[in-house]
């Protein structure tokens, strides 16, 4: 792609707002159920009954892999049952409808069942084992970063369909259903699970009895479809967790597991085919979108990134200028570095510096969105820092 080409997509796309989401409403069988609104619920002294499990993450944030061992990660953090269940006949759907999802955080969304041996009012939620019904991940990679479930999902209006398996036994279950984002996964804990959970009453005469995996068990944080860097060409992804359960079959489908396309429970296989075009030799893929927009100069052996003492983030709300580095607190945001770079905060800290493409700056600051004009004086490619992929 050309840097010009970079240029104008960045400019197209320049409001990279930030803001997660959570599950709002829920779709069973055809009725629908209202989720856990966290950023109104969690206020209320007396918040409405729900199907929907509470968690007090107020900040719409997520669970990072150094967490895949606490109770956060069931869940999500400070989570608790609902009081109600869902009725839904085993081959039933599921419609879970999120109420926003940020379109650069491109990920897998997975969903499991648990069975609660009895009511999940009030089950112990790291007793819960589950087993994966439902996994969509990377769908074609024509276009780095790729075309993920995410995207499917926020094309859908932000929901997904997931089938009830037709042979899983009667009796109450959590639906844990989660979102993880991969956007600075090519860190070792710079992945971002947002889990969320719903009881359901499952009907029918099934017999089966999947065998699951505790929630602190699912994930690892070096797993391949855990730490993986989607801003480079990826042949195939293998989409995190134990393996799905499919009707029928005894709690293993190996196959399923490592798969790129988008599959489902019960009995269909959506997009089967994984595309994992050639990209071009030119050697450095750009980052773009959330904004790791590399750039590649002719002749920069001699880069001269402007790095000023570090700033801290104490003292970095106003900075215009020198590269930040150590703890962020507004998750997402971006810092224009004196017009030429940009950094993010992801997971808590600001990422490395990253030079503006060539015939582009940005606002210097530090704001929600990072402002992308076309430079209106040539730029100086020995400023620019080379990227390698
Ligand atoms: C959320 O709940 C957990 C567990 O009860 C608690 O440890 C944590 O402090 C709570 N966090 C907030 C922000 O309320
Ligand atoms: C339900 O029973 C199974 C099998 O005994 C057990 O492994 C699981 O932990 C139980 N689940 C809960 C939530 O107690
Ligand atoms: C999801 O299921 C509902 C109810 O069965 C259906 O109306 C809707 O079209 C489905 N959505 C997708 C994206 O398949
Ligand atoms: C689940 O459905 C069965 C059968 O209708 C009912 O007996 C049971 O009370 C229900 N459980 C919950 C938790 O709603
Ligand atoms: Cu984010």
């Amino acid at each position: 792609m050309s840097l010009s080409k970079v240029a104008s997509v960045l400019l197209a796309s320049a409001s990279l707002v930030a803001g997660h989401g959570y599950v709002s409403s829920i779709e069973v069988d055809g009725t629908t159920y209202g989720g856990y609104l966290v950023d109104t619920y969690y206020y209320k002294s007396d918040p409405p009954e729900l199907i929907a499990w509470s968690t007090n993450a107020t900040d719409d944030g997520y669970v990072s892999p150094t967490n895949y061992d606490s109770s956060n990660i069931i869940c999500h953090r400070g989570s608790s049952p609902g009081a109600l269940s869902a009725p839904v006949a085993p081959g039933g759907t599921v419609k879970m409808t999120w109420n926003t999802w940020p379109d650069d955080h491109h990920g897998p969304v997975i969903t499991y069942l648990a069975n609660c041996n009895g009511s999940c009012s009030d089950v112990d939620k790291t007793a819960l084992q589950f087993f994966k019904i439902d996994a969509g991940g990377l769908i074609d990679d024509t276009d780095i970063p790729g075309t993920w479930a995410t995207d499917e999902l926020i094309d859908d209006s932000y929901s997904r369909n997931i089938t009830i398996p037709t042979d899983i036994e009667a009796g109450n279950y959590v639906l844990r259903h989660e979102i993880i984002a991969l956007h600075g996964a090519e860190d070792l804990d710079g992945a971002q699970n947002y889990p969320q959970c719903i009881n359901l009453n499952v009907t029918g005469s099934g017999t089966a009895t999947p065998s699951g995996t505790l929630g602190t068990a699912l994930y690892k944080d070096t797993d391949p479809g855990i730490y993986i860097d989607i801003w480079q060409t990826i042949s195939s992804y293998t989409i995190p967790g134990p393996t799905l359960y499919t009707a029928g079959s005894t709690a293993t489908a190996t196959a399923a597991a490592v798969t790129a396309a988008a599959v489902t429970g019960a009995s269909t296989t959506e997009g089967a085919a994984v595309t994992s075009a050639a990209v071009s030799s030119a050697g450095s893929q750009t980052k773009m979108a959330t904004g790791n927009m590399g750039v590649s100069s002719p002749s920069d052996s001699t880069s001269t990134t402007s790095s000023t003492p570090s700033a801290t983030s104490s003292s970095a709300s106003s900075a215009t200028s020198g590269v930040l580095s150590g703890s962020c607190s507004q998750e997402d945001y971006w810092y224009c570095n004196g017009g030429t770079a940009f950094q993010r905060c992801v997971n808590g800290e600001w990422d490395a510096s990253q030079s503006m493409a060539a015939g582009t700056e940005c606002t210097a600051g530090i704001s929600e969105t990072l402002t992308i004009l076309a430079s209106s004086k040539r730029r100086d490619v020995g400023r620019m820092r080379r990227r390698r992929v």
